[in-house]
C-alpha cells in the first residue's frame, strides 16, 4: 500500500475489456468468450474494486425476459460473493446494424426512438446495481459524408436525447450522473463531440447541465493529437471530470486501447500525478483491450498490469513531489507563482493600467528551467531518484 491508497485503489474495468476476444476488422476472435461471473471473480481476485458494462456485454441484444433475468442474477451473485461494485453502466448503441448511422442522431427517426428507449430502459438496471454514473459514448454518432449529415440538426437531436434521459432519471429518482465520452473518429469517419473541449461546450447547452460531465479516454484525445493531461486539467477545473477511461496509445493512429502506461509513459506519469493530487475521487477505470496475441493468462496479466502501472506511477508521483530539488525547481520555474492573481488585491483597473512596474528586459531574460524540471520528472519515472 502506498500514500492515498483508498483513492488509488478504486480500480474498475469494463466487462468488454477483459472480455474482448480479439476480433478486429481483419481477423477472427483469438480467444474464447468469457462469461460475466468469471470476469467478476477473476478481477476481484486481482484486487479490482469495480466492474462496468454495456447492456449488451451482459445481456444479449435479442435476449427474452427469462434469459435477461438469468444473466443478471448470475452476475449479481458473483458481485455479492466478491464484493465488487458497479460504479458505472453504459449502453451499446454501436454494434447492431440498426445503429449504422447513429443512435440519438441517426437520420432515421425510428432508429432515434429505438436508441433513446434502449438507454432509458438501461437506467433501471444501472440504478438497481447501485451505479452512480452513466457513460455515453456516441461512437456511431457522426458521418463519413458531410452532405449526408446536418450537424446542427444532429446536435439538436443529441441535446433532445440527453435532456430526455436526464429528465427521466430525475423523475424516477435514480439520481444518476452522466458522462459524455469524446472520440474524434473510429468507427465513424468523423464523430460528433470529438474532443473534451467540444463535449464541455455542448454540455452548457443542456437543460440538466449540472448532471452532465465528461468521461475522457487517454487514447481518444491522443488520436486527435491533443495533450490528455491538459484536457483532464480543464475538465477538473470546470468540475466536470465525472469518470475517466485509462489506457495507452502511441500517437495519432487507430484506437489502440493498450494497457495503461504502454503508450506515452511520461504523459501517464503526469496524469496520475494530476489525478492523485488534483482532487479527483472517482473510479480509476481501465478501458483497454488485452492484445490479440494473448491467451487467457495474458488477459489476466494485462489486467493486473494496468493496476500495477497506475500504483507505481502514483508512488513515483509521491516521490517526485517530496523531492526537495523538485520543489526548488518548481519554484524556479514559477509554477507556484502562477497561482498568484495578476492584479493585486484591491488594485483598480485604472491604477493597474497606469502603472509601469515591470522591467521588461529582465523579464525577457529570465530562464524558466523547464528542462531541468522535465529531467527530474523523467529520473523519478525511471526510478533513478
Ligand atoms: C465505451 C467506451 C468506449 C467504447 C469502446 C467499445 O463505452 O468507453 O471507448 O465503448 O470501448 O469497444
Ligand atoms: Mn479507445
Ligand atoms: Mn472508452
Ligand atoms: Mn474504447
Amino acid at each position: 500500500l502506498i500514500g492515498g491508497a483508498l483513492v488509488v485503489d478504486k480500480f474498475s474495468f469494463g466487462l468488454w475489456t477483459v472480455g474482448w476476444q480479439g476480433r478486429d476488422p481483419f481477423g477472427h476472435a483469438t480467444r474464447p468468450a468469457l462469461d460475466a461471473p468469471t470476469a467478476v471473480r477473476k478481477l476481484a481476485e486481482l484486487g479490482a474494486w469495480g466492474i462496468t458494462f454495456h447492456d449488451n456485454d451482459l445481456i444479449p441484444f435479442d435476449a427474452d425476459a427469462a434469459e435477461r433475468d438469468k444473466r443478471v442474477s448470475a452476475f449479481r451473485a458473483a458481485l455479492d460473493e466478491t464484493g465488487l461494485v458497479v460504479p458505472m453502466v453504459t449502453t451499446d448503441l454501436f454494434q447492431h446494424p440498426v445503429f449504422k448511422d447513429g443512435g440519438f442522431t441517426s437520420n432515421d427517426r425510428n432508429v432515434r426512438r429505438f436508441a433513446l428507449r434502449k438507454v432509458l430502459r438501461n437506467l433501471e438496471l444501472a440504478a438497481e446495481l447501485g451505479a452512480e454514473t452513466i457513460v455515453l459514448w456516441g461512437g456511431r454518432e457522426g458521418s463519413e459524408v458531410d452532405a449526408g449529415k446536418d450537424v446542427r440538426a444532429a446536435l439538436d437531436r443529441y441535446r433532445e436525447a440527453l435532456d430526455t434521459i436526464a429528465q427521466y432519471s430525475e423523475d424516477q429518482g435514480y439520481g444518476l450522473k452522466f458522462a459524455l465520452e469524446p472520440k474524434p473518429n473510429e468507427p465513424r469517419g468523423d464523430i460528433l463531440l470529438p474532443t473534451i473541449g467540444h463535449a464541455l461546450a455542448f454540455i452548457n447547452e443542456l437543460e440538466h447541465h449540472a448532471l452532465f460531465g465528461v468521461n475522457p479516454e487517454v487514447g481518444h484525445e491522443q488520436m486527435a493529437g491533443l495533450n490528455f493531461v491538459h484536457g483532464i486539467a480543464q475538465a477538473l477545473w470546470q468540475g466536470k471530470l465525472f469518470h475517466i477511461d485509462l489506457n495507452g496509445q502511441k500517437g495519432p493512429r487507430y484506437d489502440q486501447d493498450f494497457v495503461f502506461g504502454h503508450g506515452d509513459l511520461l504523459s501517464a506519469f503526469f496524469l496520475v500525478d494530476l489525478l492523485e493530487h488534483g482532487g479527483y475521487e472517482g473510479p480509476r477505470h481501465f478501458d483497454y483491450k488485452p492484445l490479440r496475441t494473448e491467451d487467457l493468462d495474458g488477459v489476466w496479466a494485462s489486467a493486473a498490469a494496468n493496476m500495477r502501472t497506475y500504483k507505481l506511477l502514483a508512488e513515483r508521483a509521491e516521490a517526485f513531489r517530496a523531492d526537495q530539488e523538485v520543489q526548488e525547481a518548481l519554484k524556479t520555474s514559477g509554477v507556484y507563482e502562477l497561482a498568484e492573481p495578476t492584479l493585486s488585491p484591491g488594485e483598480s483597473i485604472q491604477d493597474f493600467i497606469k502603472a509601469d512596474d515591470v522591467d521588461v528586459t529582465a523579464a525577457a531574460e529570465r530562464g524558466y528551467g523547464f528542462v531541468r524540471l522535465s529531467q527530474l520528472a523523467l529520473e523519478h519515472v525511471l526510478g533513478a531518484r
